[in-house]
């Protein structure tokens, strides 16, 4: 039985509200519908959802723009239909994260709406504020991730306010004590109403540098997922060690943590997306267990899907991170979908797809999953007269934006945009090439990817050495294949995958006779004398 610990090598489905289920006939996805389909969820075999947020905004980020804390959207609902999610929830025996976007607030938030009325109000020092320079110009290079300079000038106050984000996301100013106070009363106000856990945004962007230095140019290498390329985004100009992942944050992930303590098996994952020091700033947010439970990478959120990257971030994590904790994902709401990256052509995707979560499933780590990759869903291709994502109508057409992996869930192959709305119109579409894979259709056939999250997330639950056990990889001299054992206690289990196309055959590193092959759902790798015969993207699990 899952205790206080649920979360580590727990299993979190996370869905975008917008694009799971309307019920009022909007075109948009409310927490009633969530509320609808939560036993579509339960049955998939997971522990938790993350909710992206469903908060009081303008919309202007998609939500990632709060302009009120402690209330829903008209768009999502009431604070009841929150209450009645949450008590659907724990009765199917999903634990509920929220999405928190502590880093910055909207510009309509009334604290930045006060905030910029004078330089001497009661929240004057609530967001950051700077003086231009002499000749007018921002304060200092500090670039904004969705394009532009950091900084925008205000009229009112006749001074620049900084912004990680759009413009309408002015940073909120960690140094002031008062903002950190009110934050955490926001926290608590959710901890109240029975939330079990939080996804921290942009968890190392709270404390930008006191003193305001202008950042360096970036070190290319730097830049681990490639999210960052600089014809694609001008934040990867700039090394930004001034504005972002300061070290003065662990001291509120602490006073952060002491709150979340005071509750019962409550949980925290922050998301931490700074290239190649992603790691160092892991280790600070999540060692000693007095800080955050777990913490979220983009490791695997760019194209590289292989067999040495997946061993060189896994052994590097724990070798850096030691006692910390991670949650591996393939896919959110930021990023084209992952059997789009990975897969070369459309009859690898569903092998691709399969194999992915095998490994996801079966990894040191828990595990973060995304509405519509159990249906492996590409990445939808959309005009740009569809695009809603900020980011990608100011990139278009070197960047599309994140609208690709937010289209909603295919539901019913025959119903009007499979079953998501009654609407005429969804605010994205529904495409065209997701019909044919709509939970109505994988649902029924026993060797779809959807049943293969099914089982696999069984057998997950079924092996303890895979919620925390210790993992060690071992060399093989075939690049396309990943060999690692699971230990816990007396157990140990052993994994080896192929990543091509191409069927292998494994040399066995340990004596045969130690050898019990176990059933490893959806895999058909078998044990053949001394080796393992795997299949295209297939994979082989055996107690040693
Ligand atoms: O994302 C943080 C972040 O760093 C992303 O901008 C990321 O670099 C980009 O999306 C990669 O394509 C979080 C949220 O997940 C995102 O949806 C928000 O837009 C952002 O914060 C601002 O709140």
């Amino acid at each position: 039985e899952k205790n206080d610990n649920w979360w580590r090598g727990g299993v979190i489905y996370q869905i975008y509200p917008r694009s799971f289920q309307d019920t009022t006939a909007d075109g948009i996805g409310d927490l009633p519908g969530i509320t609808k389909r939560l036993g579509y969820v339960a049955d998939l075999g997971v522990d938790a959802i993350w909710l992206s947020p469903f908060f009081k905004s303008p919309m202007a980020d998609m939500g990632y723009d709060v302009s009120d804390y402690c209330d829903v959207d008209p768009m999502f609902g009431t604070l009841a239909d929150f209450e009645a999610l949450v008590a659907e929830a724990h009765r199917l025996g999903l634990k509920v994260i929220i999405d928190q976007v502590l880093s910055h607030t909207s510009d309509q938030h009334p604290w930045f709406k006060e905030s910029r009325q004078s330089k001497d109000n009661d929240k004057a020092d609530w967001f950051v504020w700077a003086d231009a320079k002499p000749d007018g110009t921002a304060p200092n290079n500090w670039m904004s991730i969705f394009g532009g300079p950091g900084w925008e000038w205000d009229g009112t106050r006749k001074q620049y306010y900084m912004h990680n984000f759009l413009a309408s996301q002015p940073d909120l100013n960690f140094h002031c004590q008062e903002v950190q106070d009110a934050l955490l009363e926001t926290v608590r106000f959710w901890l109240d109403l029975g939330v079990d856990g939080f996804r921290l945004d942009t968890v190392n962007y709270y404390f930008c540098d006191a003193e305001l230095r202008d950042n360096p140019p970036m070190d290319h290498d730097d830049n681990a997922a490639g999210l960052d390329a600089p014809d694609v985004n001008p934040y990867g100009f700039q090394q930004h060690i001034y504005d972002k992942t300061r070290p003065e944050n662990v001291k509120f992930l602490q006073r952060f943590r002491a709150l979340l303590d005071g509750y019962e098996a409550r949980t925290s994952v922050g998301e931490v997306g700074d290239g190649a020091r992603s790691l160092k700033t892991v280790a600070d947010y999540t060692t000693g267990g007095d800080k955050l439970h777990m913490c979220y990478t983009f490791d695997f959120l760019g194209p590289n899907f292989s067999p040495a990257h997946i061993r060189d971030c896994v052994e590097d994590f724990f070798a850096t991170v030691e006692d910390g904790w991670v949650c591996w994902a393939f896919s959110n709401h930021d990023v084209d979908r992952h059997v789009s990256r990975f897969a070369k052509t459309e009859a690898e995707r569903e092998p691709v797809a399969r194999l992915a979560l095998s490994i996801l499933a079966t990894l040191r780590g828990s595990v973060c999953l995304y509405q519509g990759e159990e249906l492996a869903l590409p990445q939808a291709e959309l005009a740009f007269e569809e695009l809603r994502d900020p980011y990608g109508i100011r990139f278009w057409p070197s960047f599309k934006g994140r609208d690709g992996c937010r289209t909603p869930m295919p539901w019913n192959k025959g119903e009007p945009h499979a079953g998501f709305t009654t609407a005429e119109k969804p605010w994205l579409p529904v495409p065209a090439a997701h019909l044919p894979l709509a939970v109505s259709e994988e649902a029924m056939k026993p060797e779809s990817v959807y049943n293969h999250y099914r089982a696999t997330l069984a057998f997950r639950r079924e092996h303890d050495a895979l919620q925390d056990g210790d993992i060690v990889f071992h060399d093989s001299d075939n690049e396309d294949v990943l060999i690692y054992t699971r230990m816990k206690g007396e157990t140990t289990l052993l994994f080896v995958f192929n990543f091509s196309a191409e069927p292998q055959s494994v040399p066995l590193q340990v004596a045969v006779e130690h050898v019990k092959s176990l059933d490893l759902p959806g895999m058909t790798g078998v044990l053949n004398g001394a080796h393992v015969d795997l299949g295209a993207f297939d994979g082989y699990c055996a107690r040693i």
